[in-house]
């Protein structure tokens, strides 16, 4: 026993500080976590502060030292176990622990295993703190006088500790606006939160899409089944399994508008090779086709277009049910014999998709390690489209066929830097650096779907493969008008901004002849359906919200994820009823039918989310089934 008494906070405070250290040097010893600025590394090592201060400092409600002491033990070696549990994760699957990661039951199998695999002696280390914790309660002597604290002294203990976590939140939201709104990547979570926080901010989105699921009946899906039925249409009877058997490519052009396309920018031509596309006779093209993503964006759009079902209002369905049953189309693909894959250059669990893309039935993802980045390869978000598309050909030459191929584009991402050699046109000349750049890096997307297209005819792939490309969303946000309205030469108002929201899509069929621009309008709801349809693969019993495009019975009406809506005759933003077309105000009246049935798709879709509905459908035959 240490002769000197020692101030009553002090095995507090030091098994803070030990577990707060200890963490940091995890972090950084244990897991590969990218730091990009010092105010990064700043949130990294602040991160882990808040959670324990308000955790050990429950001890302080408690009347004795022994009993302080005993839960500081517990508590340091719960903390201890998280992050160790993590560390051995991370070993095998180089990902954080989420929960449904260990709910999933075909998961244990392979946890079991590499877990014991992977446990070292070394690994005491991992425990630290809770040994010098010990070690304190052993021979740190408190002066027994004053252990237990006083009400005031816990206030402004507790107020201290809010006012950490405030500053880590604050700090987090300059680095990373909307990180818990949209969550993005796990990475990026523990990075910002610290791992303690992480957990809990998981553990909260989880349990809240467990308890929706929970309460959810198969009776609920009757009125849904009802809505879908009632609407539903015939394939095209012209171009249904006009693509039958052939390979599928989808490429995902991030952040694609469909405003540069046949469009100039100071004289210079932005998309030469997508120009000459919309005239090719293979190619039918949409100009009138929207986005309908929300927070969740190029995730929004890849569950748009394997479900043909509206994303979430709030947060990232990949991030919010990836535990789901769903009835994709990479699934319909599959049982039809297909190799399904993705490609993207990008860490796994950005998206959580490593985790969702097995709820969607997809065979192989072919994420940031599969793909080889030599020098001079990377730019802004990683690896270069032009070298991404050539590997993502070679990956496809070794695919069993027919296969599904997903490409997912990286280097039209803000905000749209490039090495000076990939610059083919100048920049545009606005206030908006963001849209002056957008211009270039628009370029540079064409140049690569240009050498996609001769990968694939190089390496014997393109005549026997449909190639689909569509734009996931948005390049340049609401934030930039001023500069677009000086581009487009007209004020952006409302129905401006919505025609804004216009994406390319392409559907290109080598030696169909069926080329042509498709004024239909429409949205990435309808891909399934229309892409389905086109591989001669019927969906009249699926559960789906989009239509064939090609259907000669088809009703134009596209519906954005916040409500906003466009039909062949009206265009329906901010409540303000516009004419499609005029761009003139009309009366509200006119639009209500639609602001209707809008409203009521979209809270259809979101119940089918919600309450995980699609569990109690028979996929097969299109019947309801009883429940669990
Ligand atoms: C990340 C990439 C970009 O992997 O798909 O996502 P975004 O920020 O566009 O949603
Ligand atoms: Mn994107």
């Amino acid at each position: 026993m240490l002769k000197k008494e020692w101030p009553k906070y002090s095995i507090l405070a030091l098994a803070i500080v030990a577990t707060w250290l200890k963490t940091y040097t995890v972090y950084k010893t244990s897991f590969s976590i990218t730091i990009d600025n010092p105010l990064q590394e700043l949130i990294l090592f602040l991160s882990p502060l808040s959670l324990l201060l308000f955790f050990y400092g429950l001890s302080l409600f408690l009347k004795s030292v022994k009993n302080q002491n005993r839960y500081l033990f517990i508590a340091s070696l719960l903390t201890s176990g998280i992050l160790y549990g993590n560390v051995v994760f991370y070993r095998f699957f180089t990902d954080f622990i989420t929960l449904p990661v260990l709910f999933q039951t075909d998961n244990f199998g392979d946890l079991g295993a590499s877990t014991a695999a992977s446990i070292y002696i070394t690994d005491v280390f991992y425990f630290i703190d809770v040994i010098v914790l010990l070690l304190a309660i052993k021979f740190i002597r408190i002066k027994t006088r004053e252990t237990i604290s006083s009400a005031v002294q816990r206030k402004v203990y507790f107020i201290l500790s809010a006012a950490v976590l405030f500053l880590n939140l604050g700090l987090a939201e300059t680095e990373r606006p909307q990180l818990l709104t949209r969550s993005f990547d796990r990475e990026m979570l523990v990075k910002n939160l610290g791992m303690y926080n992480y957990h809990l901010y998981d553990l909260f989105i989880q349990s809240r899409s467990q308890v929706q699921r929970t309460f959810a009946e198969s009776s609920d899906l009757v009125e849904v089944n009802n809505y879908i039925r009632s609407n539903q249409i015939a394939p095209s009877a012209e171009m249904s399994g006009i693509a039958e058997g052939k390979n599928l490519i989808i490429v995902a052009l991030e952040s694609m508008q469909s405003f540069p396309i046949n469009n100039e920018m100071n004289g210079q031509t932005i998309t030469p090779f997508l120009n000459e596309l919309t005239e090719d006779e293979d190619t039918i093209y949409f100009p009138n086709f929207y986005h309908q993503t929300g927070l969740g964006k190029t995730s929004d759009s890849e569950f748009l277009l394997e479900t043909s079902l509206y994303p979430r209002s709030g947060g990232a369905v990949f991030f919010t049910h990836s535990g789901n049953t769903f009835n994709s189309m990479a699934e319909k693909l599959g049982s039809k014999g297909y190799s399904t894959s993705v490609q993207h250059a990008n860490t796994k669990s950005f998206w959580n998709r490593d985790m969702m893309y097995d709820s969607l039935s997809i065979d192989e993802f072919l994420d940031l390690d599969s793909f080889t980045v030599e020098k001079g390869q990377a730019v802004n978000w990683g690896l270069k489209d032009i070298p991404f598309f050539e590997q993502s050909v070679a990956n496809m030459t070794e695919m069993q066929e027919p296969f599904y191929s997903r490409l997912i584009t990286l280097t039209n991402h803000y905000p749209f830097t490039l090495d000076e050699e990939d610059k083919m046109i100048d920049a545009f000349d606005s206030n908006s650096g963001t849209l002056n750049r957008y211009f270039q890096t628009v370029r540079y997307l064409d140049e690569a779907v240009k050498s996609l297209f001769e990968e694939l005819k190089e390496n014997g792939l393109y005549e026997n493969s449909v190639i689909v490309m569509y734009g996931d969303h948005y390049g340049i946000s609401e934030n930039h008008n001023e500069a677009m309205a000086q581009y487009m030469g007209k004020e952006i108002t409302p129905y401006e901004s919505a025609k804004l929201q216009r994406v390319p899509f392409f559907v290109h069929i080598p030696g169909s002849g069926k080329g042509g621009i498709n004024e239909e309008i429409g949205g990435q709801i309808d891909m399934r359906p229309t892409i389905l349809s086109l591989m001669g693969i019927d969906t009249s019993t699926d559960l789906q919200f989009g239509d064939d495009l090609f259907s000669e019975e088809r009703e134009e009406f596209v519906i954005f994820r916040d409500g906003r809506f466009v039909t062949d005759q009206y265009v329906f933003a901010e409540n303000i009823c516009y004419e499609n077309g005029t761009a003139e105000e009309v009366d509200k009246q006119l639009c209500a039918p639609y602001i209707e049935q809008a409203l009521t798709e979209l809270q259809y879709s979101e119940s089918i989310i919600a309450g995980d509905l699609l569990r109690f459908y028979d996929k097969e035959n299109g019947e309801l089934l009883p429940g669990d």
